[in-house]
């Protein structure tokens, strides 16, 4: 189905709202109803876009699209596209899985990741940052003006203060509040399913065919304070190479980490698979480690330089935006374990 804005409004309260409830309950159940149909993609040759196009991870995606599709259009920069469009979820309160109004960490602090890559390889990162709305521009920022890729903790605040980004609550009270229902019971127990993992990963590649990639999350609800997952690191949760393509991830970041997920789809499409099937070998690494693990979510996206794109998970309920021609709309992922 096609998604207007009021009706993915609705949609996302009702996901924020069920995320909410599966944390307190840290329950795994899907829930179906907030989820789009979308039309599936499994072939293994890619469905190939004309230039410009955009894709982003879940249904936050449709929105963050449309940010990015007014500088694609225009004939504008991959890059500015991938920054403009994952502000818009980074903004919104109702993200609770990224930036302002996301999830805290055990300790009730909101802590971010996020990153950033061009078409020439160029990176930037932050990590376990703290009180500012938006770290996908400081990691533009680390990329831009820094001999640095990455900046953490309180040295990566420091520098977005010195950049003019100003210090602000990123604890909304709606966040304030699942933290709270959490820690009455305080397990640690991060459970992946779809319900609690929103981080917006997004890819694009414009009418000059350059490509970038763009990644941001508070990461796992309730995290132990100090954890970093695989969303701020260059390989992991994001990976772009202007002669191959692109790849980001969303899920458990501990399980991409450990394949370096977003660098090996890329590599794995410079050596001549489409980009579904390249997510599809990545998606199968992780579960050849953990053959015995069936309580976590891992979805990949990629796109290579012709505009070729695919998307894979381990199990059921990822999708993403896509951005084409004149469409914005969800697509519905295959997955792994049926
Ligand atoms: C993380 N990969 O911190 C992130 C979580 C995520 O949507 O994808 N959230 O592990």
């Amino acid at each position: 189905m096609k998604l207007n804005r009021r009706n993915f409004l609705g949609r996302s309260l009702l996901a924020a709202f069920g995320f909410w409830t599966a944390s307190q309950t840290a329950a795994c159940n899907t829930p179906t109803e907030t989820k789009p149909e979308g039309e599936r993609i499994s072939q293994k040759n890619s469905p190939k876009g004309e230039r410009p196009l955009v894709l982003s991870t879940w249904n936050h995606g449709i929105l963050a699209n449309e940010a990015a599709w007014t500088i694609l259009k225009k004939g504008g920069y991959a890059l500015d596209a991938v920054e403009a469009g994952v502000k818009v979820v980074e903004a919104d309160p109702e993200s609770m899985s990224v930036g302002y109004g996301g999830l805290p960490d055990r300790d009730g602090h909101v802590t971010l990741d996020a990153c950033i890559m061009n078409e020439k390889g160029d990176a930037g990162s932050v990590s376990f940052l703290e009180h500012i709305q938006h770290p996908i521009s400081v990691a533009r920022k680390v990329m831009e003006e820094t001999p640095h890729v990455m900046l953490s903790g309180k040295g990566a605040l420091q520098f977005a203060l010195e950049q003019g980004f100003e210090k602000k609550n990123l604890l909304t009270d709606k966040a304030k509040e699942a933290w709270e229902n959490w820690k009455k019971e305080s397990q640690y127990k991060p459970i992946i399913n779809v319900e609690n993992h929103d981080t917006i990963g997004m890819l694009a590649l414009d009418k000059q065919g350059r490509i970038s990639g763009s990644c941001t999350t508070s990461g796992l609800a309730f995290k132990m304070h100090g954890r970093v997952g695989d969303s701020p690191i260059i390989g992991a949760g994001l990976f772009v190479d202007g002669e191959v393509g692109g790849a980001v991830a969303t899920g458990l970041g501990e399980m991409v980490l450990k394949t370096l997920g977003a660098f090996l789809i890329v590599e794995l499409m410079r050596n001549g698979m489409s980009p579904q099937e390249a997510c599809e070998a990545g998606i199968r690494r992780i579960i050849k480690q953990h053959p015995n693990r069936k309580d976590f979510q891992v979805g990949y996206l990629a796109l290579n330089t012709q505009g070729e794109y695919g998307a894979y998970a381990v199990q059921k309920g990822f999708n993403f935006a896509l951005y084409e021609g004149e469409e914005n709309r969800m697509v519905d992922v295959e997955y792994q374990q049926k």
